[in-house]
């Protein structure tokens, strides 16, 4: 299990209270989907992809991201046991999805540089380490039923 201290937790739910599932979840989804283009495979009956513009404008894209960043809550509102809370996830995205399990560490990456963005005063390096911890953690509950 993924120990938290204090103030790791602090950092999260503070941040988290403030984000945007909407535009947040779409903005990171979206630019998973640019920056790694091969991730766009898993979209295909997403429509509309052929480009940066075409991706942010796509309102499939944009729900998905909302349904992803809202399902990434989940961890937020049960940090001390966020594999338990991942676990049919996981199953889903293996056995049904066929994602390949890097693709959440990209994603988690994609989300931090949003947050980033977004919170530019409040993500402090020890902000950042507590957020990166947990996509990290987020990653790896995904991750676990792949066989
Ligand atoms: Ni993911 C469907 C949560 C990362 C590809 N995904 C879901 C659903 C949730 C979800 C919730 C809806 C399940 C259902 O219908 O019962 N996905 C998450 C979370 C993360 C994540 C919490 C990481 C933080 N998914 C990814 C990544 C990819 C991905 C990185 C591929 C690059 N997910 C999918 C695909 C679907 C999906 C594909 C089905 C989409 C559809 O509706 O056709």
């Amino acid at each position: 299990m993924v120990h938290w201290t204090a103030e790791e937790k602090q950092h999260i739910t503070s941040l988290w209270s403030k984000v945007n599932v909407e535009e947040c979840g779409a903005e990171a989804l979206a630019r998973l989907l640019v920056v790694y283009p091969w991730t766009q495979r898993f979209f295909s009956s997403f429509g509309n992809l052929s480009s940066p513009t075409a991706i942010v404008g796509n309102p499939k894209v944009h729900a998905h991201g909302k349904k992803v960043l809202t399902s990434f809550g989940e961890a937020v509102k049960h940090l001390d046991n966020i594999k338990g809370t991942f676990a049919q996830l996981s199953e889903l995205h293996c056995d049904k999805l066929h994602v390949d399990p890097e693709n959440f560490r990209l994603l988690g990456d994609t989300l931090i540089i949003v947050l980033a963005s977004h919170f530019t005063k409040e993500f402090t390096p020890e902000c950042q380490a507590a957020w990166q911890k947990l996509v990290g953690a987020v990653a790896h509950a995904l991750a676990r039923k792949y066989h």
